[in-house]
C-alpha cells in the first residue's frame, strides 16, 4: 500500500507594525513626517521612529539620554494608549477582511498578528502579483506555495500602507515560530521569507541562542530551565534529564524548530483593564490622592471600553475587579514582597515577584453606546464608585500601594466575536414591523435584497451608521467593495400580491438574539420585547431607551 501523503505545510505570516506608537503619532499629525519622533511613558522613551533610531536611540532609553542623543527630537506622551488600540483594532479588521474568513488571524500583541494564509493560497493556486521580499538562508526559494504566501503577504502590506497609511514588516514561513523568528530581520516596511529546511532551522535557531529569544518560551519558563542548567537552544536540544516543567516535550520541539501550534482566530477580549503605578511615590489608602487615582483609572477604563465598543459592539459588563500591589516596606529590600499573598508559604520564586491582591463584585453599571462624553462620564462615575467600594473592602485598615488596576469582565453575546470587518459592519437584525391592524392579509417577510458578493460583504447587511464611524481609509475600502456588491447582487424578489381570502397575519416574530442581548444586560424579557417593539426592532435604540428610564 502506498504511504499516505503528509498534509501540506501551513503557511503563516507574522506581521509587525514598524515603530508602532511613533507611527500612530505621525499618522494623526502628518506634520511630524520625516522628523525624529519618540514616545514616552513616565521617564522612558518606549519607542521612536526610524529617523530617531538613526541617532542611536533605543527602546527604553531614558528621556534625558534621548534628548542628549538627539536634541531636536519631538517627544509625544504615550500614557493613554486608546488611540494606539484603535489603530490596532482597525488594522486587525482590515487584515481579516483582506485574507477572508477562511484564514484565521491571531492577535499576539497590539502591533503583532499571525495569519494562516494556507486556505487563501491553496484556493487561488501558486503565483499572483507581489514581491517575495528577502529570502533568508538557502539562496533559492524552492517552494511554490511559500513563494505564493510571500507574494500575498506583500500585497497585504502594500494595501495596508495604501488604505490605512500603516507600514508593517513581516516574516513568512511554515509555522508561527519560524515566521516570527525572521519577521524582524529586515525593517522597516520589508518582509523576509524562510523555507522550512534543516539548514534554515539551524540558521535561525543556533545552538548558542539564549532561550528567552525563542518564540514560545516565556520569561518564567526560561528561568525555570536556566535553574536546571538549560540556558541555550543547544542545551535544550540535548537535554534528556528529568524535568518538572510540564510541557518539556513542546519546548524541546521548539528548540528543533518544530512548532505545532495553530494560528487561532482572536475574538473579542473577555476582560479590559486600566492600570497606574506609584513606584516613586506609593499611594496611601484611604487618601484624597487615592480618590483621585480611582477617578482617573475609571476614566481610563471607560476610554478603553469605548474603543472596544467600536470594534466589537456594546457588550454588557459582568464583573468589576480591583487589584493592587502593596509597596515594598522601607526597612526591607526594595523588592521585598509585603502583600498578604506572599506572606503565606510562598516559594522562593514567588518572593521575587510581588503578588497582587484582588477583589471583584458583579457590575452594577449598564453600558449604553459610549459615543459621547456624557455617556462615558456616566459610566465612569459608576465604575469609580464600584472601585472605591472594592478598595475599602480590600484594605479596610489602610495600606500603601505601588500598583492599582481597575478592570471589568464582559459578557460575550456573539461567541464567535466579530471576526472580520463585514461582521463588524453587520446590522443587528430587527424584527419585522407590526402590520397595521385592519389589514387582514399576511405580509410576506421582507425578501433579501441581495446576496453576499465575492468581496465577502453583503451590502444589505451593512449598517450605514457603523460605516460612517469607521476611519476614512477603511471606509473607502468598504465603499469600493459595496460598489462591487451592487453590481453583482441579484434584483430583489417581488412581493406576493395580497389576497383578501388569506387568513389573518401571525404576530411578528420577536428577534430572539436582540431580546437575549437586552436580557443579558439585566432587563426582563417583557421589558426587552416591549422596548424593541417601541423602536421597530432597533436594538441600540431599545437599549438606550431602557437605560434612560432605568
Ligand atoms: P515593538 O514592536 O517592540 O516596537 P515598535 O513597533 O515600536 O518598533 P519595531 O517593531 O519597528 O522595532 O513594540 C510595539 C509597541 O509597544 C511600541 O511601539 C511601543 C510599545 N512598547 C511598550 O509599551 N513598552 C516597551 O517596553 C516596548 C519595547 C514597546
Ligand atoms: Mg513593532
Amino acid at each position: 500500500m502506498a504511504a499516505r501523503k503528509p498534509p501540506p505545510q501551513r503557511l503563516v505570516l507574522a506581521l509587525d507594525c514598524d515603530c508602532f506608537y511613533a507611527q500612530c503619532e505621525t499618522r494623526r499629525d502628518p506634520s511630524l513626517a520625516g522628523k525624529p519622533v519618540g514616545v514616552r511613558q513616565k521617564h522612558l522613551v518606549i519607542t521612536s521612529n526610524y529617523a530617531a533610531r538613526a541617532f542611536g536611540i533605543r527602546k527604553g532609553d531614558s528621556l534625558a539620554e534621548v534628548r542628549r542623543k538627539c536634541p531636536q527630537i519631538v517627544i509625544k506622551d504615550g500614557e493613554d494608549i486608546s488611540h494606539y488600540t484603535e489603530v490596532s483594532n482597525a488594522w486587525r479588521a482590515f487584515v481579516a477582511n483582506f485574507v477572508g474568513s477562511r484564514c484565521p488571524v491571531e492577535k499576539s500583541g497590539l502591533d503583532e498578528l499571525f495569519v494562516d494564509v494556507s486556505a487563501a493560497v491553496d484556493a487561488h493556486g501558486a503565483g499572483g502579483a507581489g514581491e517575495i521580499g528577502h529570502v533568508h538562508g538557502d539562496d533559492v526559494l524552492d517552494d511554490a506555495r511559500l513563494a505564493s504566501a510571500a507574494r500575498l503577504c506583500d500585497r497585504l502590506r502594500q494595501a495596508t500602507k495604501r488604505e490605512l497609511n500603516l507600514e508593517t514588516s513581516a516574516g513568512v514561513s511554515t509555522s508561527k515560530l519560524l515566521a516570527k523568528t525572521v519577521a524582524g530581520l529586515h525593517k522597516p516596511f520589508q518582509q523576509t521569507v524562510l523555507a522550512d529546511t534543516p539548514s534554515n532551522r539551524r540558521l535561525v535557531l543556533p545552538d548558542d541562542l539564549p532561550l528567552r529569544k525563542v518564540y514560545g518560551i516565556g520569561h518564567s519558563t526560561a528561568q525555570q530551565l536556566a535553574s536546571a542548567g538549560v540556558a541555550t537552544v543547544g542545551d535544550l536540544r540535548d537535554f534528556s534529564g528529568p524535568s518538572s516543567i510540564s510541557d518539556i516535550e513542546r519546548l524541546r520541539a521548539l528548540a528543533r524548530g518544530d512548532d505545532a501550534s495553530q494560528v487561532k482566530q482572536t475574538g473579542a477580549p473577555k476582560s479590559i483593564g486600566a492600570e497606574e503605578s506609584f513606584w516613586t511615590r506609593p499611594l496611601q489608602v484611604p487618601s484624597e490622592r487615592a480618590d483621585e487615582a480611582l477617578k482617573l483609572l475609571a476614566r481610563k477604563l471607560v476610554r478603553k471600553l469605548a474603543v472596544d465598543q467600536k470594534a466589537h459592539g456594546a457588550r454588557p459588563l459582568e464583573n468589576v475587579q480591583l487589584s493592587a500591589r502593596r509597596a515594598a516596606e522601607r526597612s526591607g529590600s526594595p523588592r521585598a514582597l509585603t502583600s498578604t499573598l506572599a506572606e503565606g508559604p510562598a516559594s522562593a520564586q514567588r518572593e521575587k515577584t510581588p503578588g497582587r491582591e484582588a477583589k471583584s463584585r458583579p457590575a452594577r453599571a449598564r453600558v449604553g453606546t459610549l459615543t459621547d462624553d456624557a455617556a462615558c462620564e456616566a459610566l465612569a462615575s459608576k465604575l469609580e464608585a464600584d472601585a472605591a467600594a472594592l478598595l475599602t473592602a480590600l484594605y479596610p485598615h489602610g495600606a500603601t500601594l505601588s500598583i492599582l488596576n481597575l478592570g471589568v469582565t464582559l459578557k460575550t453575546i456573539d461567541a464567535a466575536g466579530h471576526a472580520d470587518i463585514s461582521s463588524f459592519l453587520t446590522k443587528r437584525k430587527a424584527p419585522a414591523p407590526r402590520p397595521p391592524p385592519p389589514v387582514p392579509a399576511p405580509v410576506a417577510p421582507p425578501a433579501s435584497p441581495g446576496t453576499a458578493s465575492t468581496t465577502g460583504i453583503d451590502g444589505a447587511e451593512v449598517d450605514p451608521q457603523t460605516l460612517s464611524e469607521l476611519p476614512p481609509e477603511i471606509r473607502a475600502d468598504i465603499e469600493r467593495q459595496l460598489a462591487l456588491w451592487r453590481k453583482t447582487r441579484r434584483p430583489p424578489a417581488k412581493k406576493p400580491r395580497r389576497s383578501s381570502a388569506r387568513p389573518a397575519p401571525p404576530p411578528p416574530a420577536v428577534d430572539e438574539a436582540a431580546v437575549a442581548q437586552i436580557v443579558a444586560m439585566g432587563f426582563s424579557r417583557k421589558a426587552a420585547v416591549a422596548a424593541l417593539e417601541r423602536v421597530n426592532g432597533d436594538v441600540q435604540r431599545a437599549i438606550d431607551g431602557l437605560l434612560a428610564s432605568s
